[in-house]
């Protein structure tokens, strides 16, 4: 059998889906290293709570990433290791951290939708269905990130107001722990 044969054989993906489980994982990748310096932001700025539910947050990242990267290789194709650049390290203020979080998860649900939408048409069912886990861990990262954020508004910033968001953010995040 001649070599292109035997690499055909090889690999489930087509061409098209490997460079968007690329992509996928860059912006994994690039969603821990961003959330990683947002725990440090809030660790230095003594936001104990926010920057352990970042931290963790953070290594949730990784796993989402580690898993396509395992997928897109045990699949015949090549995972690529990405570059990391331009993660920001300091922000103005701790509703800023949160409101950026659930806009940068939004661009990740939308991304997340798209493969599933190219895999369905390409009729890649098996790339389908292990998206499935995203297009629900999506759901729950959008619902906590709203949250999160609504803590701004019903607590308020004045005062108390920070400490006390704080010590929410660390309820809501024992609650996710918990898988509530
Ligand atoms: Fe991987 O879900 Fe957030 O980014």
């Amino acid at each position: 059998m001649k070599q292109k044969e035997i690499v055909t054989l090889k690999r489930s993906l087509l061409q098209d889906t490997e460079n968007l489980l690329n992509e996928q994982i860059a912006m994994e990748g690039k969603s821990s290293a961003y959330y990683l310096s947002m725990a440090s932001w809030c660790h230095m700025m003594g936001y104990m709570n926010a920057a352990q539910y970042l931290y963790t947050h953070s290594d949730e990242e990784r796993m989402h990433m580690m898993k396509i990267f395992q997928y897109v290789n045990e699949a015949g194709g090549h995972s690529i290791q990405p570059e990391i650049t331009g993660v920001r390290h300091h922000f103005n203020s701790l509703r800023e951290v949160f409101e950026l979080i659930l806009e940068h998860e939004i661009k990740v649900t939308k991304s997340i939708n798209n493969i599933v939408d190219n895999a369905f048409k390409a009729k890649d069912f098996a790339t389908f269905s292990f998206m499935q886990w995203y297009v629900t861990e999506q759901r729950e990262e959008e619902t906590m990130s709203r949250r999160a954020l609504e803590l701004f508004d019903i607590i308020g910033e004045e005062g108390i107001g920070l400490w006390t968001i704080d010590q929410e953010l660390g309820k809501l995040h024992a609650q996710a722990a918990k898988g509530e």
